[in-house]
Parts: structure tokens; C-alpha cells; sequence
């Protein structure tokens, strides 16, 4: 059975990691995967998530199974943290997932388990994981307009043209926040166009948001997908808590759907713990306990929420120190966008060879479409990075 088995493609991004641990250069400097790196290069645990991991250690008396969606207080805490009151908590269903990948499959899984001829809609470009799950599922996939890759900004009127050919019973999967792999965001007035033409055409919205915090503050952050949830009838989310909780390995994140009238929600709620248990049962529960211990002390949830800040203004200043020494050795203003990106990530434009050329002269690693993780950075490699970008690309 086994040697029928084909070779499958490996992640890009993944394998990028391999090519650089191999590089044996020290100056070499990592842009690639989308983990969080202080100014040493290190993945810290946050301070809350140590805290509360000593306290369940002292509290925690069983590791008995939880239910199919994991601990409601973790599904009622993560409603309060992404939609907030911007719809009523009796209209909200909700299940813990491995991670927010997780929440993507079974997203995309109760949407044709609703709508078997269900048509997936995503941004050119998208994260690749998005269209590679698709795939994989044999959902159909289409694209929609997103990323004017000359200017480095989003092409709103060519997105609005696409998404002219979606249909009803289409899901649409919109980046909540911190777009990737491009770094450029719809403003929110842009957000409620997009919800206004998914009403007309009578689509859902899937929407992903995996950097809740990372961009320009937690509410902020949030707007979009809040916006989206009272203003459409139905609506699915996706959310991770790798990044703004650091906790990548433990594998924490949460489907929420969203049901135009409260009656719904125990058919969904049902739905959704039918397809965890197709897939494998239980969620985990270590990486979603903590997130709902730090959500529900003040004490935690306060600490928790002033090191993301620490986080997220350390990427603002990184943006900004490399948008600057940008303009000052090209003498123009043409990286300035990477200053507006938000989130992790910014995808400057490079080809494919300059891209590889900065690998090979200068060992910076980027993903091969020229995207980089800002969080890779320090204000040591910034100058390095800027000079690399500004002799390499034409
Ligand atoms: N969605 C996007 C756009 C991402 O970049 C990530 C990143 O890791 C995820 C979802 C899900 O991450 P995880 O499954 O690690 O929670
Ligand atoms: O885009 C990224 O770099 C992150 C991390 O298969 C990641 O989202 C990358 C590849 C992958 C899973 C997560």
C-alpha cells in the first residue's frame, strides 16, 4: 500500500527554514516563516502565558476529555475578544481547533457539508495554505483581485470587479486583519463595501484572523471582522491564537459561525462538534486553557495585553527605520509602503531572482514571492536589509 504512495510538494515556507539552518554564515538573517522574534532573534513565551501556565499546574486536577468543542469558556472568551458585542452571543456557535488552520479546515469543511456545490473564493495572492487545503479537498477555488504588486497596495476597484462573479451559496475568505503574505489591508469603509456587495450577491464570508494584535492594536485589529458580523446575516471566522499569544506549538484556535437567527445556532453548534469528531475528536486544550485563563483574570489579561503592544510597536518601529533608510539610499519614495503594511509581513516586489540574489550575497532569507517577516529583523539588520533591497532591486 505504502509505495503507491506519490511524493507530495513540500511547503515553501517550511522548506525555506531548512535552506536557511543549513546556511553556515552568520551573517545570515531570517525573513521567512511568520513566527515572532524579539530583537536576539529568540521566540519568547509571553510573560502571561508562563503565569498561567504555573498556575494550572497547580490547579489543573484532571486531564479528563473536555467536550467536542473543547471548554465553552474558551469559545465564550474568544467570541468576546474577536466580535466583541457585534452580535448577540446567542447567534455565535463555536468549537476549539488545532490552531487556526484547523478552524480554516472545518470551516471550509461546514461549508460544504451546507452547500455541496460551495465555491471558494480567495485573494490573489492568499496565504498558501488556504488554496492548498482547497485543493486538497477538491473544493473549487477562485480568485479574487487583491495586490497591485507594481505600487505594493491593494487594488480595491479590480477586487470589487472580481468578486462581481460571486455567486449565491459562495464562500468568500477575506484576511480579517495583517494580510498574508502582502502586508496591504482594506481600510474598514472598503470592508463594508465588500460586506454590502457579499449581501447583494447573497454569499458568506469566511473570514481568517490569525494577527489580532499585530497590526494596529487589538480592537482595531478586530474592526473589520465586527463590521462584517453585523452587518451580514451569516458568517464564518477563523481565528488563531499562535501568534498574539505565542503559544504556535500548542496549537490553539476557534471556528466561530455566525447565524442569522439564534434558532440556527444549535445546528451549527452540532455541526461543528460532528466535524471534530470526524477529524479527531477532541481539540486540544492545553493552548486554549491558558488563552481562557489570561482572558478571564485582569491581572493576566492586562500583563498579556501590554507585552503585545511591546510586540506590536516593535514591529511599527522596524517598519519604519527600514522605510526610512530605504529613502535614503534609493532616494525615493518607493518602499514607503512598507511603513503602511501592517501585521507581520510585507511583500516588496522583488523577483524571484532578486529575491535569490539577496539570499546568495547577503544570506537574507525572504519567501521566494519576496515576502518578509518583519519580526526577523533588529535594528542592527534593518540598515543590512535596506542596503541588500536597494543594490539588488531594480
Ligand atoms: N491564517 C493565516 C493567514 C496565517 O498566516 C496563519 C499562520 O500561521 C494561520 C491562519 C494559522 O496559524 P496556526 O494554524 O498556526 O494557528
Ligand atoms: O505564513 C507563515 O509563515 C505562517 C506560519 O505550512 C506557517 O503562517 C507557514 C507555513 C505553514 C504553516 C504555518
Amino acid at each position: 500500500m505504502l509505495t503507491n504512495l506519490k511524493p507530495q510538494p513540500a511547503d515553501k515556507i517550511l522548506a525555506l527554514m531548512g535552506l536557511y539552518k543549513e546556511d553556515p554564515r552568520d551573517t545570515k538573517i531570517d525573513l521567512g516563516v511568520g513566527v515572532y522574534k524579539d530583537a536576539s532573534g529568540h521566540t519568547p513565551i509571553m510573560r502571561a502565558v508562563k503565569a498561567a501556565e504555573k498556575k494550572l499546574w497547580e490547579v489543573e486536577d484532571s486531564k479528563s476529555y473536555t467536550g467536542l468543542a473543547g471548554d465553552p469558556a474558551y469559545g465564550t472568551a474568544m467570541r468576546d475578544l474577536v466580535l466583541a458585542d457585534s452580535v448577540s452571543a446567542d447567534r455565535v456557535a463555536a468549537v476549539a481547533t488545532p490552531g487556526g488552520t484547523g478552524a480554516i479546515r472545518q470551516a471550509f469543511e461546514l461549508a460544504r457539508m451546507a452547500n455541496p456545490d460551495v465555491r471558494v473564493w480567495v485573494s490573489n495572492p492568499t496565504w498558501p495554505n488556504h488554496v492548498s487545503i482547497l485543493n486538497f479537498m477538491g473544493l473549487p477555488v477562485l480568485e479574487y483581485a487583491y495586490f497591485d504588486a507594481v505600487n505594493c497596495v491593494v487594488d480595491f476597484d479590480a477586487m470589487i470587479a472580481s468578486l462581481q462573479g460571486v455567486k449565491a451559496g459562495d464562500l468568500v475568505l477575506l484576511h480579517g486583519c495583517c494580510h498574508n503574505p502582502t502586508g496591504a489591508n482594506l481600510t474598514l469603509e472598503q470592508f463594508g463595501q465588500v460586506a454590502d456587495l457579499l449581501l447583494e450577491k447573497g454569499a458568506t464570508a469566511l473570514v481568517d484572523i490569525a494577527y489580532q494584535g499585530f497590526g494596529d492594536g487589538l480592537d482595531d485589529d478586530a474592526a473589520a471582522t465586527r463590521l462584517l458580523a453585523s452587518k451580514l446575516p451569516e458568517m464564518l471566522v477563523a481565528a488563531s491564537c499562535s501568534k498574539n499569544f505565542g503559544i504556535y506549538r500548542e496549537r490553539a484556535g476557534v471556528l466561530m459561525a455566525i447565524s442569522e437567527k439564534a434558532e440556527t445556532t444549535p445546528l451549527a453548534q452540532g455541526s461543528m462538534n460532528y466535524l471534530n469528531r470526524q477529524n479527531f475528536s477532541f481539540p486540544p486544550d492545553h493552548g486554549p486553557r491558558l488563552v481562557t485563563m489570561i482572558l478571564t483574570d485582569p491581572a493576566l489579561k492586562a500583563d498579556w495585553m501590554a507585552e503585545l503592544e511591546e510586540v506590536r510597536l516593535g514591529m511599527l518601529g522596524l517598519r519604519e527605520q527600514l522605510a526610512k533608510e530605504l529613502r535614503e539610499r534609493t532616494n525615493s519614495d518607493r518602499f514607503d509602503f512598507i511603513a503602511r503594511h501592517r501585521g507581520m509581513f510585507s511583500r516588496i516586489g522583488a523577483s524571484p531572482e532578486e529575491v535569490l540574489e539577496m539570499r546568495e550575497k547577503f544570506g537574507i532569507y525572504m519567501v521566494g514571492d519576496s515576502r518578509m517577516n518583519i519580526a526577523g529583523l533588529n535594528s542592527v539588520t534593518v540598515p543590512i536589509l535596506a542596503q541588500a533591497i536597494a543594490t539588488t532591486c531594480k
